[in-house]
């Protein structure tokens, strides 16, 4: 068709939609909102976007940029006292910046390896 049907920029390492939502940002609580974020993890990131179309990769770059989160010196856990949901991550970033992630499915499980692989892999170079 011609259609891209990724929607980073390469090296992708995933992708796929996942609940978020920001709870800490410069040391300071925020209220939780939870929204459904296309998610990139990219070789020293992850990216969110708001929603991902069936558009081009060109268009989508040039119509959403997304949030950037750096994984570098990040930390991934499951979170367990911090959400009434099941199977929650939460990544902290060196900044100290809080996010948690969910997903209904088991595929949270490939979110947890995958993103803690690069933080491992970002740790040794
Ligand atoms: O940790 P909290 O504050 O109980 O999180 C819940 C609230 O953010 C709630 O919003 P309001 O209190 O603004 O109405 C959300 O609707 C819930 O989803 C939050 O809890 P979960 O357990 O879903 O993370």
């Amino acid at each position: 068709t011609g259609m891209v049907d990724k929607s980073c920029l390469q090296p992708l390492e995933k992708s796929g939609f996942l609940n978020k939502t920001k709870i800490t940002e410069g040391g300071k609580k925020l209220r939780k909102n939870w929204t459904s974020s296309w998610v990139c993890l990219e070789e020293n990131k992850l990216e969110f976007y708001k929603e991902r179309k069936q558009q081009t990769l060109a268009s989508l770059k040039m119509s959403h940029k997304p949030e950037s989160v750096e994984l570098h010196g990040a930390q991934i856990e499951w979170a367990k006292d911090k959400s009434s949901r099941k199977n929650v991550l939460q990544l902290t970033t060196i900044s100290g910046n809080e996010f948690l992630l969910h997903c209904e499915n088991d595929n949270i499980h490939e979110w947890y390896e995958a993103i803690k692989h690069m933080i491992d892999k970002l740790a040794k170079q």
